[in-house]
């Protein structure tokens, strides 16, 4: 498994879900010398820093780029993959695109969260499954051709209306026909939705490919009352190899965040 912290770019979305916010340089450097193995990327578009920064720092720490966030599609511009008009769902395909290109230069997986987006009253219910059905197949396809898997990540309730539980999710994604695409398992919203986190990852193993670290609160693992340690043993039984990344609120500051998480990681996963 590998350590991994959340780094956002876009400064106009302070207080969201990311530990570390600085410049990309001192985010990098403060994350290498805490100890983490990767950084999880979130950006406004498929680029960070100027040009090969990131690619200079990485090489410079020895860190992984575990993965990048694609919300930004949402978030800033609105897009979604189940949007009821056409041609916001073409713009919102084609950014999630440029962001898995823009991933796989450096290994990365890219993530759909909020970008999956709801069904409403203008979109049925099956009819965004459908649009989603289609946008995982073609992105799930490319992000292979580019040597990268595409991480799908079901999300509470309050978020989406799509998939909530982590093996509805499964059963999804077996139904597709690409292998390109794999599931988030993201403690905070399982927290929200599951019976059992450990069940669910044990049953589900198989589509796991990354894992958002944080406690019941969205604060950094420590500051809750989610029982980390049998999750903690269910991803070590099943064999998980991939990024523990810690999408948590920088509470109270950054830097603590960033030492409380890695505090929690080794006390659950050494
Ligand atoms: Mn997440």
């Amino acid at each position: 498994m590998k350590s991994c912290i959340t780094i956002s770019l876009v400064p106009s979305l302070k207080g969201g879900p990311w530990i570390l916010w600085d410049s990309l340089e001192k985010s990098v450097k403060e994350s290498a010398r805490l100890g983490f193995d990767a950084i999880e990327l979130f950006t406004d578009g498929p680029q960070a820093g100027e040009k090969n920064e990131l690619r200079n720092l990485l090489n410079e720490t020895g860190l992984a780029l575990g993965a990048v966030g694609t919300g930004a599609g949402k978030v800033l511009n609105g897009l979604t993959l189940t949007h009821p008009d056409q041609n916001i769902r073409a713009k919102a395909i084609s950014f999630v695109r440029e962001m898995i290109d823009f991933g796989a230069l450096f290994n990365a997986p890219a993530i759909i969260g909020s970008m999956q987006g709801s069904y409403s009253e203008s979109t049925s219910k099956q009819d965004a499954l459908n649009y989603l059905t289609d946008a995982l197949e073609e992105l799930g396809d490319h992000a292979n051709t580019q040597g990268v898997s595409l991480i799908y990540e079901p999300l509470n309730r309050y978020e989406t209306n799509l998939f909530n539980l982590y093996l509805d999710a499964c059963e999804f994604i077996d139904q597709l026909s690409t292998n390109g695409v794999s599931l988030l398992a993201d403690l905070f919203h399982m927290n929200i939705e599951e019976d059992s986190i450990s069940d669910s990852l044990q049953k589900g193993a198989r589509h796991l490919g990354h894992v958002h670290f944080a406690d019941s609160n969205r604060k950094p693992v420590g500051n809750g009352h989610t029982n980390m340690a049998p999750i903690a043993t269910t991803l070590q039984e099943i064999g998980y190899d991939g990024c523990v990344s810690a999408e948590a609120f920088a509470w109270p500051d950054p830097l603590t965040a960033a030492k409380t998480t890695i505090d929690s990681y080794r006390k659950f996963f050494s």
